[in-house]
Formats: C-alpha cells, structure tokens, sequence
C-alpha cells in the first residue's frame, strides 16, 4: 500500500515530466500549440476532475434555499458552475484567478501598447493559462482570417432601418451566422457526444472573429456612408475593431478597446448575458444562436444597456443645469431621478459591494490620457456625491458605480458620441466570457438546463401551518 504522501510525490513527478515533454515538444516544434491543440490536452484532465468533484462531494449541500430567493430573481442561489471567472462582492472580477491590474500586467500587449490584449485573455478565459506573444499573435490572425461575413449577412444588415437599435440589428446578425454552424451541420450529421466540442469551438472562433465586420458594418450604416474599410490581417484584434468603426488612426482609442474588450470580457456565469448563453446553449442550440439570445439580455437597461443611459443621464444633467455644475447642483439632479422612480444608471450590482474594479480600471486609462476632459471630471464629481444619497436613499445594497458608470464618457471623448451603439461593444467583448464558457460546457457534457419552478399556491401549502 501506497502512503498518500508518496503516492503524491509520483503524481507531482509525472506531472512534471508532462510539463517538461510538453515544454520541450514545443520547443522543437516549428508552430506554436495552437489553442485548440492545447484544449485538447486539457480537456480529459478537467474531465477527471469534475469526476472526482462530483464523486467526492456530489451529495454536499451548498446552503438553503429561501423562499425570497425564489421571488427575488434567485439573488445569491448556488446555481451554476463556471471556472472562466469569478466575482467577489468586495474586491470585484478575477479572471481565471487573476486580477484585473495582474491582467493588464501579465496578458501580451500589441507592439509598443500597453494594454493586454483580448486575443491572450481569451487564451486565458478558455485555458486558465497566460499565452505567449506568439500564441497571442497566431489568434489575431486566426481571428482575422475568419472575419468576412456571408454576403446575405451583409445584406441583412443593410436591410435594416437604421431606426432599428444597433443592438436588434447585431442579434439579426449573429442569429444569422447560424446558417453555417458547424455544430448545427456536425449534429445533423450524428456526431457523438464526446466530440460535440470541436465543431462548437470552430463556431465560437468564428463568432469572435466575426463580430467587428457586424458592429462596424451597423455603426458605418446608421452613423456613416456604409462604406467599410477592409481587415488588415497584420493588425490585432482591437485594431481591426476600431478600423471598422473609423477610429484605427488614434492609438489611444485603440488602446481604449484593447482595455474595454478585456474588462467587459466575463463576469461570473450568472449575470444576465453569461447565463442566457449558457442556458441557451444547454439546448444544443448553436453559439450563433445563443450569444444572439445573451445579446437579446446585454441589451437590457439594467444589464448592458445601462453604459447608453449612463450617458443619456450625465447628458440631460448637463443640459438643465450647465456645463459646470455646483456639489449641490448634482445632489438635486440625482434626488430628482430617485424621486422620480427611476434609477441611478451605472450604480448599483446584483453582486458587487464595493467599486466596481472594472470601473477604476478606465478611471485610470482616463488619468492617463484625458485628465483635463471636462466630462470626466464630471463623473468623478459624481462618484463622490452619488454613493452617499444612494446610501442615504437606503434602498440600493450597493451605492458604488459599476462598469457603466465610465465607458460612454471615454468612448465620446475619441469622437464615438452616439451612444445607441454603446452597448453593441460591450456584446463584441462579451462573446469572449460566453464563449469560453460554451466551449467548456461542451466539452464536459454539461446538460440541459432545466431548475424547478413553483406557484405561489404550492408554496402556501408547503408552509402552511408549519
Ligand atoms: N438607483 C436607484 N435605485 C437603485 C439603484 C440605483 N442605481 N440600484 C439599486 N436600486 C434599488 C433597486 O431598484 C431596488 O429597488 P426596489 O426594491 O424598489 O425594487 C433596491 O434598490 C434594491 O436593489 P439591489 O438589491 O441593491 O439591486 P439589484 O440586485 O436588484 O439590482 C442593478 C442591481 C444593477 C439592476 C441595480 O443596482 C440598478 O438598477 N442599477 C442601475 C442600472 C445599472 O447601472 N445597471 C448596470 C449593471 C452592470 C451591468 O450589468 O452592466
């Protein structure tokens, strides 16, 4: 008989030896491991370890069930499991473990940039590991290869009024790419289970790529001449994206995208986008067909949509009480939305208890490259006053300006003022998260999704007189 301390030891050896093969294969090896090779590698392992999860504590309770959580949009309900990120109350979003600031110092940056770059967070998002400046850059082109969209895709987007918000016309879109799924033809076609994975990480690398042709082609449409420039395959991701909208000839927009797609990237699975996906997904439904129905949910106001209202709010603030507000100018103003029923956009989380780190993170890109910009100036002038008439109005859990609070106001300082279109980027970053986690929920055999839902007559009965 083995004792456990020996028996950990091997494991520890093999596991070394596995890294050592694995590091010196690469070293011989002309390509790097591509991600879909390294996916591969990992998959089983993970498979083995849910298992042993599962057998070990497969019978444990994670807590009770309240009634209120039932009514109450099942704030708090364990309910699902995702490794991609996790989201604490206090200190806010951890991508595979690593901070928002160990991101923006670990990730692969593009060629004299200092922002990590969304190809390698997505490398970290589907692997929990940092790739290399060349296995980031094998993305980029990966990405840019797959990027054109079928010409009726094209000419749906065309056929929409521009009337229509940018953000029904980029679920048309996506919904749309569903006519080539490789999924959906692999299925067809009797793939098993176990393989289910491959075709879906075809589909979301195509979804990804694809999304700035979508966005560009909307923006150009509603707001320009519809004339498009084409991809340069040379270039990374943010560029290409911010090339399409018109704004690749400023670097620090550039930048801005490379941070923006990256801290808009996941949010735990729960939040309102990440779980339609899922959920969607759980049906076998296509990628294409669940990120357009997560779309349908980022285009919320209380979800994505709230960086537009952000915006709609500081400006209509502006415009009652001038260009320069007193402290007490901007009390009135927030007492008179609260007064009035509605909500302080940009404030508030289902889940977060402190600022939002998403939120310090382009504070301090603006420090950095717009400090004299009179609108952010004003939303720090609202960041000290809002948290404590929240706090003192006693209703919102969380008085803290979330992501919303400050992405319009960087985005209309590079000349992106129509702010409609905010929450279509906020969807091209939000594919990353959904993706990943579609990927992984296939490749471990995640079933449909399907929890218990009650009446309110059954609930009565259950209680009553106990
Ligand atoms: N302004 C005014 N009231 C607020 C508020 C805010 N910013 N945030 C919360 N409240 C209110 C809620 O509407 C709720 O009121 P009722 O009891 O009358 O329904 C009460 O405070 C308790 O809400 P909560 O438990 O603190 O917050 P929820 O988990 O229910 O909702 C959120 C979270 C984000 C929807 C809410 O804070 C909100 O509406 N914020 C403004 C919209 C916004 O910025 N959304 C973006 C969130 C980030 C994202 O997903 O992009």
């Amino acid at each position: 008989m083995v004792s456990p301390l020996v028996a950990a030891a091997r494991l520890q050896t093999r596991a070394n030896a596995f890294r050592l093969a694995s590091r010196s294969s690469r070293f011989y090896s002309t390509k790097p491991q591509s991600l879909k090779e390294r996916l591969a590698e990992l998959i089983p392992k993970e498979k083995e370890n849910v298992k042993a999860i599962r057998t070990e504590y497969g019978a444990k309770a994670l807590g009770q069930v309240t009634v209120d959580q039932l009514y109450g949009g099942m704030r708090g309900l364990p309910a699902l499991i995702w490794d991609g990120s996790v989201l604490d109350a206090n200190e806010g979003i951890r991508f595979r473990g690593k901070t928002i600031p160990e991101c923006q110092d670990l990730l692969p940056k593009a060629d004299g940039g200092a922002e990590p770059l969304p190809e390698a967070l997505f490398w970290l998002l589907v692997t929990g590991e940092v790739p290399t400046a060349e296995q980031t850059k094998a993305i980029s082109a990966e990405w840019a290869a797959r990027a054109e969209l079928p010409k009726f895709v094209e000419e749906l987007i065309d056929r929409c009024p521009p009337t229509l918000h940018p953000m029904s016309q980029f679920s048309v879109a996506v919904t749309a790419l569903n006519h080539d799924s490789a999924f959906a033809k692999a299925y067809q076609n009797g793939i098993p289970k176990a393989e289910y994975w491959g075709p879906i990480y075809e589909d979301c690398m195509d979804l990804i790529a694809k999304l700035p042709a979508i966005a560009g082609r909307i923006y150009r449409n509603v707001y320009g001449d519809g004339k498009l420039p084409a991809i340069d395959a040379t270039k990374d991701y943010a560029w290409n994206l911010s090339h399409l909208l018109g704004f690749s000839d400023k670097e620090a927009f550039v930048e801005l995208m490379r941070l923006y797609i990256v801290i808009h990237s996941d949010h735990e699975g729960g939040n309102v986008s990440a779980h339609t996906g899922k959920l969607v997904g759980s049906a076998l439904s296509d990628p294409f067909l669940s990120y357009a129905a997560a779309l349908d949910g980022l285009a919320g106001p209380l979800h994505g949509l709230a960086n537009q209202e952000v915006l709609l709010w500081v400006m209509k603030m502006r415009s009652k009480v001038g260009e320069n507000p007193s402290d007490q100018d901007i009390k009135d103003y927030i007492w008179s939305t609260l007064k009035s029923g509605q909500v302080v956009p940009g404030y508030g989380h289902a889940v977060l208890r402190k600022t939002d780190p998403r939120y310090m993170a382009q504070r301090a890109f603006a420090l950095k490259h717009l400090p004299e910009d009179p609108l952010f100036k004003l939303v720090g002038q609202i960041y000290n006053i809002a948290p404590g008439i929240l706090l003192e109005a006693g209703k919102a859990k969380n008085p803290w300006p979330n992501v919303d609070a400050h992405s319009g106001i960087l985005l209309t300082y590079y000349g992106l003022d129509q702010m409609q279109f905010y929450t279509v980027l906020f969807g091209v970053s939000r594919a990353f998260g959904v993706a990943a986690q579609l990927i992984w929920d296939r490749a471990l055999g995640a079933p449909l999704e399907r929890p218990k839902s009650y009446s309110s007559e059954a609930i009565k009965k259950m209680f009553v007189g106990k």
